[in-house]
């Protein structure tokens, strides 16, 4: 769970992150991509090539999740459930790869929102990410 101040950092944060999803989202994924290129394999359909469609559009598919998913913080199991059903069952991502990319969402934001993103802020959205990331691989056996 987490306290008013975690919950008052990531509200702050993610206000911020919410109008620029795109772009941050699609930034992210380029580091991921040429940070640990092993987890390009999951997109072999998609063209990794700086600032593509594709990039974006995926990057602010995963961090508009994480914008949307904030308002339910006492249910993020629930809201996540189909999310979670889709990673374990479908696209079986190694739960590994949650951290890279949790990584590389952080890189981020202190780039672009330096003065928002202090550290009580940084330690709030780790936590959010660890247990986002935690639901969403929670099904796999
Ligand atoms: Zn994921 C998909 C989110 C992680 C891989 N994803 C996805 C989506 C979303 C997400 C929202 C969309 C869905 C639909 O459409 O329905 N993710 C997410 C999040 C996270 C993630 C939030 C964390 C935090 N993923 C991940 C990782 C990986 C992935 C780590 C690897 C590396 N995903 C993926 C894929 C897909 C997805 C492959 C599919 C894509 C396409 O489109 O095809």
């Amino acid at each position: 769970t987490f306290s008013d101040a975690e919950k008052a950092a990531l509200v702050g944060i993610l206000g911020k992150l919410s109008k620029n999803v795109n772009v941050c989202g699609g930034e992210a994924l380029e580091r991921l991509f040429l940070g640990f290129p092993q987890t390009k394999t999951y997109f072999s359909h998609f063209d990794l090539s700086s600032g593509s469609n594709d990039m974006r559009t995926h990057g602010g598919k995963v961090l508009g999740v994480l914008t949307e998913a904030a308002k339910h913080l006492d249910n993020l199991e629930g809201y996540l459930s189909q999310l979670s059903d889709l990673h374990a069952y479908n696209l079986r991502v190694d739960p590994g790869n949650f951290k890279l990319l949790s990584h590389c969402i952080q890189v981020v934001l202190a780039c672009h929102f330096p003065a928002e993103f202090d550290a009580c802020t940084h330690a709030a959205f780790d936590k959010y990410l660890a247990v986002v990331s935690a639901i969403l691989t929670s099904k796999y056996r």
